[in-house]
C-alpha cells in the first residue's frame, strides 16, 4: 500500500520534506499541496505530480488524501490539526504543535475524544542515532541513575526577525521534548538567566541564555542556548549519573591535517545536522500509517508538555530570571498515565 499526503505549508521545511517523501521514503506519495501562496502551492505540486488545492480544509476532506502533513506557520497549526482530527485522519504536525497550552490543550481533548492517537509532532532529535544510543545506555542502568545534564544548543547566526522568546519556543524546544524522553521523567520548573550578550547579534536580542531546568525527580539540566555564535551549528548534550556519563557524539568528520593545522569541518545548520533523523522520523511515521497503527513519535500530549514548558522559559526571562513553576495538567491514559 502506498499512503497518500496532503502537505499543507509548501516553505522551506514543507519542501524538504516533500523530497523526503517523494524520493527518499518508500511507500509514500504526495497527492496534494496547498499554501496561501498558490503560486507557491502550484510550483511545488506540478513538480511532484501532485494537485495543488485551494485550502487546508480541502487539502484534509480530499479522498485523494489519507494521512496529512502540517508544515504552514505555527499560529496555523492547531487548525489543521483539529480539522483532522474531526475527519479521522493521521496527521504529522511539524514543531510546535499549537502556540498556546490552550489549542494543544483542544488537540489533545479531541484526539482523547476520537479514542485512538492520530498525531505526531516533529521533534525530530528522538529519531538521532546519536540520542537514541544514549537513550539506550540510559534505561540499560549501565552509567546508573541519572543525576545531572549539561546541553548547549549553538546555531550560527538568526535573522533579525528571531526575537528573545524564540531562544525558548523555536530553538530550546528541541532539548525540552528530547530530555523528558530521555530521562522519562517530567521538567518542573525552569529559570533563564541572560549573561553578557554577545556583541555580534540585532540589538534587541538578549543572546546568550542559559537555561535552568529542574525534573520531577530532582533531575538539575542546564542548557545554553547562542544563537549568533558565529561558529557553526552545533549541539552538545552530556548526562552524568551516579556511576558514569554518557555524552552525545560529534557528526561523523574526516580530520584534515594542513598548512599546519589539524581540524573537522563544523557543520552550519540544523538540516545537515538531523537530515538522517528527519529520515527515519517519517520513515517510522509512514511505517505506522501504513499498518494502520498509532504513531509512536511524539505524541500531542509531547506537544502539550513542551508549550506548557516553552511558556515558563518566556515567563521566567520576561521576569529577570525568576524561577518558574511549570504548571501542567494531569497526563490522560491515552499518553501513558497509569491512571
Ligand atoms: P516557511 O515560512 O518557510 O514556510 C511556511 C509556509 O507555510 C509558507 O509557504 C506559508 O505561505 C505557508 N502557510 C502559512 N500559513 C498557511 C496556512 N494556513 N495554510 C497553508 N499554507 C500556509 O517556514 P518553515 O521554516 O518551513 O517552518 C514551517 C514550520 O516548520 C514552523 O512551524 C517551524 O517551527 C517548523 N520548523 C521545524 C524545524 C525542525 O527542526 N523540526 C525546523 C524549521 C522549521
Ligand atoms: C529552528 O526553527 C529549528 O527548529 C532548529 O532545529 C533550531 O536549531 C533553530 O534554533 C530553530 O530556529
Amino acid at each position: 500500500m502506498t499512503v497518500h499526503i496532503g502537505v499543507i505549508g509548501a516553505g522551506m521545511i514543507g519542501q524538504d520534506h516533500i523530497r523526503r517523501l517523494t524520493e527518499v521514503i518508500t511507500g509514500a506519495t504526495v497527492t496534494a499541496v496547498t499554501d496561501i501562496d498558490q503560486a507557491r502551492a502550484t510550483e511545488v505540486a506540478t513538480r511532484v505530480g501532485a494537485t495543488a488545492l485551494p485550502t487546508g480544509s480541502d487539502l484534509i476532506h480530499s479522498p485523494d488524501v489519507d494521512a496529512v502533513l502540517v508544515t504552514s506557520w505555527g499560529p496555523t497549526h492547531a487548525e489543521h490539526v483539529l480539522n483532522a482530527i474531526a475527519v479521522g485522519k493521521p496527521v504529522f504536525c511539524e514543531k510546535p504543535l499549537a502556540t498556546t497550552a490552550e489549542d494543544c490543550l483542544r488537540i489533545v481533548e479531541a484526539e482523547r475524544a476520537h479514542g485512538r492517537r492520530l498525531v505526531q509532532v516533529g521533534f525530530m532529535r528522538r529519531f538521532d542515532v546519536g540520542y537514541r544510543q544514549m537513550k539506550d545506555v540510559l534505561t540499560s542502568g549501565a552509567i546508573g541513575t541519572p543525576l545531572i545534564v549539561h546541553c548547549a544548543h549553538r546555531n550560527p547566526t538568526v535573522p533579525d526577525s528571531y526575537v528573545s522568546a524564540m531562544a525558548a519556543q523555536d530553538t530550546a524546544v528541541h532539548e525540552i521534548d528530547v530530555l523528558r524522553w530521555l530521562l522519562d521523567d517530567e521538567i518542573s520548573s525552569v529559570q533563564v538567566i541572560t549573561p553578557r550578550a554577545t556583541g555580534k547579534r540585532f540589538g534587541h536580542l538578549k543572546d546568550p541564555q542559559i537555561m535552568l531546568f529542574e525534573t520531577a525527580n530532582g533531575v538539575r539540566i542546564d542548557l545554553e542556548v547562542f544563537v549568533n555564535c558565529q561558529y557553526g551549528y552545533d549541539i552538545q548534550c552530556e548526562t552524568v549519573g551516579e556511576d558514569g556519563l554518557v555524552r552525545l557524539p560529534d557528526p561523523a568528520a574526516v580530520g584534515i591535517r594542513t598548512a599546519g593545522r589539524h581540524g573537522t569541518a563544523v557543520l552550519q545548520d540544523w538540516k545537515g545536522r538531523f537530515g538522517d533523523a528527519f529520515d527515519t522520523e517519517f520513515g517510522e511515521w509512514v511505517a505506522a500509517v501504513t499498518a494502520g497503527a498509532e504513531p509512536t513519535g511524539p505524541s500531542s500530549w509531547d506537544g502539550y508538555a513542551a508549550t506548557v514548558i516553552t511558556d515558563a522559559a518566556v515567563q521566567s526571562l520576561e521576569s529577570g530570571g525568576e524561577v518558574i513553576t511549570v504548571d501542567m495538567k494531569p497526563r490522560p491514559v491515552l499518553y501513558g498515565a497509569t491512571s
